[in-house]
């Protein structure tokens, strides 16, 4: 045959290969990149992997990982394979059906999966653990087991299975001794699939996962809430790595004439190599003897050592997940059965979780430091009296975070957040009171507004504004600012001081008009199963250095005079952390509003969805 030489086909290959493997080359290259930022190439480091190998949470969410996956893997083929051998000789009539119920979790989106999961397990009062991941895992890999396992049963031979049975072998028989050695090649192929979309998969395991199942995704997409470093990138290459290399090993094992069960032993094989280093430190440390407190608190609220010390001072172990929407907490209380020991509610959110029954009382016996440490003027107030039921944390306040080298005017008045100028370069929190707070306050009204008029007008000027708002984000506006991606930002005033040290361009502006001051507080939920490791942990975060460890790190202050003689001079003169009483005049906390607050909600999605 006659070979045609094309350069424009060979450049249109080239091309599509470029698109397809560059971003990865770039993201295994920068994982060895000692500078911390993604924008320039400071020399060759293995450090990034080495960082990972020491951090307990990221290796805790990778054993999850593969473990999930493994049990997924397993599961999804004993019941797969039985289902698509039956399916193949299916009864012709509601053989449509079936094919089509089990193409159906393949082409429902994804979301939709996850919330149906999430509201079953809800009803049907089953607690999220690792058992419900594995369980939806395995809901939606079977069709791919089955798929596959269907197709290579149609290139079975018959004839082989009826010389079988003409040769008096039983049904089981024939099924492992020819059906099975058949399958063999689809069985393999399946087996890596569901493994790697088991390992991969974010959304649905983000609903169903109950505290403690942190898998490798959820961990990475946490991380890179607080900016993309090169520790996640390390993490990604090994995950590219472990891909490949089982990618390689489903080729080897194929192109060989392996039998099932050496192919499965290959796999199991791998699975502990690459399991190994997770494992066998874990199993002689004897660290499963400890409590754990599970933790789900705001981001960017913990320094890098406080839980570190608190282990093993105690020697307890913590668990922590992260939030950045105050929806996303009460989502998870209100679904109750959470596991977790200790949460951090804004003023509002306590209130509305006391009012459910949603937390346990407080026994301030055991908190020694609270009457000894806390300052007496974030105590007592009305959304808990008497503190029966919360500690106060961290308190702050919500302002317009702004570049000095961009903006030309002075910034004093939430106005500057509707020029027209400003279109692109204005973010904004996704959050929904915080945003008709700025537009109640805006138009002079409390943001604890229950009147239906000023409620509608402080829409309009939402909706007026929306098309200037580059994005709604509540966990890295700060990064946005610095990176000149926006200009103005409608943010929490802790992650802005804290951009703010290294960049002098920074500015934190609280509006004339007022704003949000807010009170985040410990509490424990109802059902917490650890409550007593709940109040020494809550103890030990009321300790002056444990404190003020944080402010200096968070930017964020915290309700602890005790903490104050510890804290970094540049903060505590600092009046964006410190607001002296005119700024804290203008300020209003928020209330739970009750039944009002379902025309906020209504409205807050007319707007988004607009
Ligand atoms: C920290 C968010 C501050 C919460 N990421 C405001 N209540």
């Amino acid at each position: 045959m006659k070979k045609i030489h094309h350069p424009q086909l060979f450049l249109a290959t080239l091309t599509v290969f470029a698109f397809l493997y560059v971003p990865l080359l770039v993201l295994v290259l920068f994982s060895f990149n000692r500078s911390r930022l993604m924008v320039d190439w400071e020399g060759f480091t293995t450090i990034w992997f080495r960082i990972l190998r020491t951090d307990t949470r990221m290796l805790d969410s990778l054993a999850n990982s593969l473990w999930v996956a493994f049990w997924t893997t397993l599961a999804s083929l004993m019941i797969g394979i039985p289902a698509g051998v039956g399916l193949s000789r299916g009864i012709k009539r509601i053989g449509t059906l079936f094919e089509l119920l089990v193409l159906l979790p393949l082409l429902v989106p994804e979301i939709v999966l996850a919330v149906a999961f999430a509201a079953f397990y809800g009803l049907a009062r089953i607690r999220l653990s690792f058992l419900t991941v594995v369980m939806t895992h395995v809901a939606f890999s079977l069709s791919y087991v089955i798929l596959l396992i269907r197709s290579r049963m149609a290139r079975l031979d018959k004839s082989l299975v009826e010389a079988a049975m003409d040769l008096q072998a039983s049904g089981r028989t024939v099924f492992f001794r020819v059906i099975l050695p058949h399958l063999v090649p689809a069985i393999i192929s399946s087996a890596l699939m569901v493994f790697i979309i088991s390992l991969d998969d974010y959304v649905i395991t983000s609903f169903v996962a109950g505290v403690g199942n942190t898998t490798l995704p959820l961990q990475i997409y946490s991380m890179v809430k607080e900016g993309i470093t090169p520790e996640i990138n390390a993490v990604c290459t090994v995950l590219l790595m472990v891909t490949l290399m089982a990618v390689l090993l489903t080729h080897f094992f194929q192109a060989s004439t392996l039998r099932l069960r050496k192919a499965l032993l290959g796999f199991c094989l791998i699975l502990a190599v690459i399991s190994s280093p997770l494992w066998w430190p874990r199993l002689s440390s004897g660290q499963e003897h400890r409590q754990t407190l599970n933790l789900f608190i705001w981001s960017a609220y913990l320094a890098p050592d406080t839980l570190k010390v608190f282990e093993q001072r105690f020697n307890a172990r913590v668990q922590f997940d992260l939030y950045d929407s105050i929806e996303a907490l009460l989502a998870k209380l209100l679904a109750g059965n959470t596991g977790y020991d200790v949460v951090v509610p804004s003023d509002y959110a306590v209130h509305i979780a006391i009012n459910r029954g949603l937390l346990s009382p407080i026994d301030k016996n055991k908190l020694p430091n609270f009457e000894q440490n806390l300052d007496p003027q974030f105590l007592n107030k009305s959304f808990d009296p008497g503190n029966r039921h919360s500690v106060p944390y961290i308190w702050g306040t919500t302002g317009i975070g702004y570049r000095k080298d961009f903006i030309q005017e002075p910034v004093g008045s939430w106005r500057i957040l509707w020029k027209e100028k400003y279109k692109n370069k204005i973010v904004m929190l996704d959050d929904m009171r915080e945003n008709f707070g700025v537009a109640l306050k805006m138009a002079g009204f409390s943001l604890n507004s229950r009147d239906v008029s000023e409620i509608q007008k402080a829409k309009k000027l939402l909706e007026q504004q929306k098309p200037l708002v580059r994005a709604y984000n509540s966990s890295n506006f700060q990064e946005i600012l610095a990176s000149g991606d926006a200009w103005l930002i409608l943010g929490w005033n802790g992650q802005i001081l804290k951009m703010a040290r290294d960049n002098p361009n920074i500015g934190y502006c609280i509006p004339q008009e007022g704003t949000t001051l807010f009170i985040d507080n410990f509490c424990i939920p109802a059902d917490a199963p650890h409550k007593e490791l709940a109040h020494q942990f809550i103890n030990y975060m009321l300790e002056p250095d444990t404190a003020a460890a944080i402010v200096n790190y968070t930017g964020y202050a915290v309700a602890n005079r005790a903490a104050a003689p510890y804290i970094a001079k540049w903060l505590i003169n600092n009046r964006a952390l410190f607001p002296d009483s005119r700024d804290l005049e203008k300020c209003e906390t928020i209330e739970d509003l009750g039944e009002v607050l379902l025309l906020y909600d209504r409205y807050w999605t007319e707007i988004k969805s607009k």
